[in-house]
Parts: structure tokens; C-alpha cells; sequence
């Protein structure tokens, strides 16, 4: 019998389908805190999940039932409550939650007791959850600790289609059974507001924002009101996104101009109607004049009166609207620049509830981007981040690549707007200026699946998130160190290598899409595989890759310096030196900003040329090498986990290599140099990699 076989007799590994998430709350041997009684003498909705939460945890961590009591009889007691209980009071000094706000909450021991409190009941339930991930995780001090939640808004963006499938889901259909509600309300309504409940997250956008008008007319809204009614306890919001021409297409007007009276009253009345279902719905998001979606400018009208529009029908229920700037069109302009131009003019003109949320980058989600130079140049108009959580382009959930880095580079990319130190975070999370609003947005990655989000890695994304959104200064280590304990195992032989993996993952990913700052080299639609070559004559060219890369014999890479689309000067100085002299421009953006010869020299002397050859070789080796970590753990994962990552491992290593021989292949067309001979050798043919891919999308290509 063979070591492995023993060790894996020995182990007690049962088959998990990963939908338990990072609340799995697994048996502990020391669970490092014990208390005799559970104190509570309030009691709410929201109070209720979170001693309900503590009791399933404790069970679970200890195999006992824990026992409650409503005033503090005990040696020890873990009394929970916010600032109108009497338990809690007679223990904390009066201002003690002073500052704390709905959400924040306070850990900490007082004799022998320990105390989780908040001024509001929301503020408790985070102060639980955050209490159970410290136990869970095996990281409890015993240490008082005092949060509040960086921004106000926490939200998901679901893309999610009435007809049940989700643009860029990869994880199965909608969780939203909208056939079966308002009746039928599916178990998986109440985990999805427990799970974001756990991490933070306090808002979510149901609904694409490609967005069906039919979700404002009666029934989806009775559909709506029976999810806000689940998730109500949980702290959770209902937003939705609106079509701006819903005055005419469910509203039955002939118009939707922004300034015509009837519209206008349409809106209003429609937003009483949410309000009297949905007391406390969040507000809208709007796509407009983008990628075909109808909005202001049909009526030569601007975004801040089709925004302010909205933010008057919603402002006598504190509504809020959140306007994406996510617009460009097929002009001459460099596609880079194009919300920029759009914004900046119109900065000052939104009422006080309109959001302006901005991708994390100025083109579109891919591996790597600078952050878009909107944050910071709109300097009145309260400002959010988009991110992606769903890998459109960072390998679907078929490939494990944790997004935290990639979030954490945006959040702390200094646009020195308001001097040094103005970065991206402290820019939308209200510290500068006046504004009062603040929140931060990611489009959801969860989907029917039995684990939400097809890889069981995937659900990191999900997890990072919420720990962002909530404190945004928190390094991607700690988060991939925490959901790592909490979802597999506190073992370090397992934890150090899997951090590693899972800490270099999305710079791998970008050395074998796109290093250098190449981006949008998709295939076509489908944004999975390379296509480099892809063209569609007649087609629009700011939907092809050439234009992104615009290789030819002479070089690679988009010029946005001032001899090229000037994309350089929206950015602050010193960005916009830096990043127009490629001599110091980081690398990692050169080709986003420049286009260079293929002989251009980097930093270690070698040709450009050669240094896309070695980054693409360097990912695909990164991805075999994770092959052989995941394989080496076996011993420590159930057999049912294990086995989708080791498939989808194989899956990412195939895929990453059809990356680099494509590209590298694609590009010496252009280059008509060696791949280092020391590399291993393409073993695909160009025009075959090209036949297969254009296959994929129907020969389109
Ligand atoms: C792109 C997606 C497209 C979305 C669009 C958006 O390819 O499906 O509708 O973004 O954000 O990344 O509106």
C-alpha cells in the first residue's frame, strides 16, 4: 500500500460540492474562545441571523449546542447586541459604539465577557460573521477590534437576464427563478444574502444592465419585492437596472427625452410604485448610450439630464442613481479616451444621488489596464469603481485566477489628483472634497451552480470582493490567507503553496494573454481564447484586436503618447511624463502607451521581441508548475474539490499554451524573428489555431 493511498485511509476528507463557500465552519480541535451563555436581549430580524449564525457555527466548530440567555448570568458571556441593550450597556462605557454608524461594529472583552456590538442590528451581524472568520480561520487574538466599512455601498452587479441565462456568467443560469416568484422562493435566495451578509456586501443590482424593460412593469416588480423580502434580514439592497426607454416601451409614450414632462411624471410614478413595494430599494443603474442602449443623447440631450431626471423621481425616497460611464462608439477617437471626454464637461451638473460609475480601467476589464483617468478628473460628482468578479476576460471560470491583486493594483493607484496619496481608494471611498456618497461595484460571478461560481476558486473572487469593499488597505495576502483557512484547511503545508498559487495567478494569467500592456486580443464575442488576427471586414474597428495592438513590421502597441491619440494627458502629473516616455513608462504598460519597434530594448537588455517570447513561455511553465503543486495536496483536499481544480487545472494549462503559440506565432509574422531557441517550440500550426478558433464562433472570423 503506498504512503499517498494510507494518508488518504487516515483522512476524513467527505466529498464537498463546494456550496457551503467559506461558511463551511469545519470542526476545529481548539477553537481558541469559550464562553458559557450567548447573551441577548433584543431582538429584530437581522438580530436573529446573527445569533442564529453563531449557534450553527459553534455546533459546527464544537459539535455543541450553544445556550442563550437574555441577561448576564454567567462567568463568561458572549453578550451581542447594539446600543439599546441593556446587557450590552451595563458593560460598555456610554460613547463606546459612538462613530460606529449602521454597519461598523466593536469586538471586545470586558472582564470575562466579550461583547459584539454596533449602533445599528446590521452593524451586529458583521460584527458576528467578522468574529466567526477570526475563529474559523484560526485567527482570533482575543484583541479588540473597531471597523467600519470603507464604503457606504457594497454592491453586486448581477448581469443576469430575465430569461434566466447571465451575460458573461460562467457558473450556470440565474440564481433568479423569476418563473417561479413571487411564490416559490428558492433556499438558495436566503444563502446567496447570508453568504454576501458574511463578507459585507450590502446592495445588489439584480438584473443586467443590457436591461429588459420588462422588470419595471408589475409583476417582475411583486418578483423583485419577494427577494428583497428574504434578503431584507441580511442587510442586503435591492437595486435595479433601468432602460431608459422603458417610458416607451412598457410605458407606452412616444418618447423617452429626459426633458419632456410626461417622462418625466412616468419615472416619478413608476418609483412610487417600487417605493410602496420595496421600502427600502437602493436606486438604479443605467447603460446609456453605450454599446447600443438607448439614452439621453437620442434626444440631444446630455447624461447629467438623463441622470438628474432619474435622481428626481428618486430623491424624495433617497433613492440613488448610478450612471456608468462606460460609453465609447466607433469614432476616430481612441477608444481609451472617449468617457473621459464625455464626463469631465459634465462634471457639476448631477444632483447630489447620482453616482457616476466607472470600469477600473478605460477600455474594458482586461488583465491588466492603467486605472481610468476619470478618477480624479471628475472632481464634484461622487465616483465609484467597477470591477469585474465574473472572469470575462481572465479565463472564464475555467481557469484559477484570483483577482485580488488585480482589484488591490486599481485601489492603490495613485492618480495624485488631489496630490500624492489620492488614489483610486481613498478618490471614491469620500475621503476628498465634499461628497457624501460612497460605494464600489462587482459584477457578480455567481450563477446555479451547485458551488455559485464553477471554479471552486472562483468563489475567492467573490469573497475578495466583499473584504475590499469593506476595507479596502487589506492585502491580497491576507484575503487569499483567510478564505484559504476558512474554505480549505489552517494546515500550512497546504496554506503556504496554495497562497502562493493562487497570490501570482492573475500575473500569469497576464504573461500569457497579454504582457506589456497588450490588451482586448480576444477571440471574438466569446473573450475566452486568443485572436489576434481577428477581423471582420466592415466590421467596427474598435471591436477588433488590431487595433488594440496594431502589429505590424515595424512594431507593436498602441501610441497614446502626444504623437499618437494623446490618451497620456488625461492622466495628472507626474502619470502623464511617466507614462509618455518609454524609458519610463512601467513595462508592464508599455505597450498600452507606445508602440515600439520590436528590437525596442527593455530594462534587461533584451528586445522587446524576446521579452514577449520569454513572458508568454514564463506563463504557460507557471500553469504546469501549479499542475504540480494542486497534485502534491492531494492528500489535504476532499476528492470531489480536488478533482475540479486538477481538471480545470489541465484545462488552463492547455489553454494558456494555445495563448502563447498563438500570439507568439501570430506576432513573428510581423516580427520575423526566432523564438528564443532555448524556449520550448510551438506545437501548433498558426493557420490550424486559426481555423479551430474561427470555428468556435461559427466561422464568423
Ligand atoms: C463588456 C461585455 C458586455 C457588457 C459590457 C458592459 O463584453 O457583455 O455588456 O461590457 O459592461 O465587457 O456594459
Amino acid at each position: 500500500m503506498s504512503f499517498f493511498f494510507c494518508f488518504l485511509c487516515a483522512s476524513t476528507l467527505i466529498a464537498e460540492d463546494g456550496s457551503r463557500l467559506w461558511l463551511r465552519y469545519a470542526p476545529l480541535e481548539r477553537v481558541g474562545y469559550r464562553f458559557e451563555r450567548v447573551v441577548a436581549d433584543e431582538t429584530s430580524p437581522t438580530l436573529g441571523v446573527a445569533l442564529r449564525e453563531l449557534h450553527t457555527a459553534w455546533k459546527s466548530f464544537t459539535g455543541g449546542e450553544i445556550s442563550f440567555s437574555g441577561v448576564t448570568d454567567a462567568n463568561t458571556a458572549l453578550v451581542v447586541g447594539t446600543g439599546k441593550s441593556k446587557a450590552v450597556n451595563a458593560l460598555l462605557p456610554r460613547k463606546a459604539l459612538n462613530g460606529l454608524g449602521r454597519d461598523g461594529f466593536l469586538i471586545t472583552s470586558v472582564g470575562s465577557h466579550l461583547v459584539i456590538a454596533s449602533e445599528g442590528d446590521q452593524g451586529v451581524l458583521y460584527g458576528v460573521f467578522h468574529f466567526l472568520r477570526l475563529i474559523a480561520s484560526g485567527l482570533w487574538t482575543g484583541e479588540t477590534i473597531r471597523e467600519t466599512p470603507a464604503y457606504e455601498r457594497r454592491l453586486l452587479n448581477h448581469w443576469d437576464n430575465l430569461d434566466g441565462s447571465i451575460e458573461r456568467g460562467y457558473a450556470g443560469g440565474s440564481l433568479w427563478q423569476w418563473s417561479q416568484l413571487p411564490d416559490t422562493l428558492s433556499p438558495r435566495y436566503e444563502a446567496y444574502a447570508r453568504a454576501n451578509a458574511s463578507v459585507g456586501i450590502n446592495g445588489t443590482v439584480l438584473n443586467n444592465v443590457n436591461a429588459n424593460p420588462q422588470i419595471l412593469t408589475r409583476p417582475y416588480l411583486e418578483k423583485v419585492k419577494a427577494l428583497a423580502e428574504v434578503f431584507r434580514p441580511y442587510g442586503l439592497q435591492v437595486y435595479l437596472s433601468v432602460n431608459f426607454s422603458a417610458p416607451q416601451t412598457i410605458g407606452g409614450l412616444p418618447e423617452a427625452d429626459p426633458l419632456n414632462k410626461d417622462v418625466r411624471q412616468w419615472w416619478q410614478k413608476k418609483m412610487k410604485e417600487i417605493y410602496a413595494l420595496i421600502p427600502d430599494f437602493g436606486g438604479v443603474l443605467v447603460k446609456a448610450n453605450s454599446e447600443g442602449q438607448s439614452g439621453p443623447q437620442d434626444y440631444a440631450r446630455t447624461h447629467a439630464d438623463g441622470a438628474n431626471m432619474l435622481a428626481d423621481a428618486l430623491k424624495p425616497y433617497r433613492g440613488i442613481v448610478i450612471w456608468r460611464a462606460f460609453v465609447y462608439s466607433p469614432t476616430q477617437e481612441d477608444r481609451a479616451k472617449q468617457a473621459y471626454g464625455e464626463f469631465v464637461p459634465l462634471d457639476g451638473q448631477f444632483r447630489d444621488n447620482v453616482m457616476i460609475q466607472i470600469k477600473n480601467g478605460p477600455i474594458d476589464f482586461q488583465p491588466r489596464e492603467p486605472f481610468s483617468p476619470l478618477f480624479g478628473a471628475l472632481r464634484q460628482t461622487p465616483t465609484m469603481v467597477e470591477f469585474q468578479i465574473t472572469q470575462e476576460y481572465l479565463g472564464h471560470s475555467k481557469q484559477l485566477v484570483f483577482l485580488a491583486p488585480l482589484f488591490e493594483e486599481t485601489l492603490r493607484s495613485d492618480t495624485r489628483a488631489w496630490g500624492e496619496g489620492s488614489t483610486v481608494a481613498r478618490l471614491t471611498d469620500a475621503t476628498f472634497g465634499s461628497r457624501r456618497l460612497s460605494a464600489i461595484a462587482g459584477v457578480a460571478n455567481t450563477g446555479s451552480d451547485a458551488n455559485w461560481c464553477g471554479h471552486p476558486f472562483a468563489q475567492a473572487n467573490w469573497y475578495a470582493f466583499g473584504r475590499l469593499a469593506w476595507k479596502h488597505d487589506l492585502t491580497s495576502e491576507q484575503i487569499a490567507d483567510e478564505w484559504i483557512r476558512q474554505t480549505f484547511t489552517h494546515n500550512e503545508a497546504f496554506l503556504d503553496p496554495v497562497k502562493d498559487l493562487m497570490l501570482t495567478s492573475r500575473e500569469t494569467c497576464v504573461n500569457y494573454m497579454m504582457p506589456y500592456g497588450l490588451h482586448h486580443i480576444f477571440a471574438f464575442r466569446q473573450h475566452y481564447g486568443p485572436e489576434p488576427w481577428g477581423d471582420i471586414p466592415g466590421g467596427r474597428a474598435d471591436w477588433m484586436p488590431w487595433y488594440y495592438h496594431k502589429a505590424d513590421t515595424g512594431g507593436i502597441g498602441f501610441d497614446r503618447t502626444p504623437t499618437g491619440s494623446n490618451a497620456v494627458a488625461q492622466y495628472h502629473e507626474p502619470l502623464a511624463g511617466i507614462y509618455a516616455d518609454p524609458a519610463r513608462c512601467p513595462e508592464n504598460l508599455l505597450l498600452w502607451f507606445h508602440r515600439v519597434p520590436w528590437t525596442h530594448p527593455l530594462a534587461n537588455g533584451l528586445s522587446l521581441w524576446e521579452n514577449l517570447c520569454y513572458r508568454y513561455d514564463e506563463g504557460v511553465q507557471t500553469v504546469r508548475a501549479y499542475q504540480k503543486v494542486w497534485d502534491r495536496l492531494e492528500g489535504f483536499v476532499d476528492p470531489e474539490r480536488f478533482l475540479q481544480v486538477q481538471s480545470r487545472l489541465r484545462t488552463q494549462a492547455r489553454d494558456a499554451l494555445v495563448w502563447k503559440d498563438a500570439c507568439l506565432l501570430y506576432f513573428q509574422t510581423f516580427s520575423r524573428r526566432p523564438i528564443p531557441y532555448e524556449l520550448e517550440r510551438p506545437v501548433h500550426d498558426l493557420e490550424d489555431l486559426k481555423r479551430q478558433i474561427s470555428a468556435v464562433h461559427g466561422g464568423r472570423l
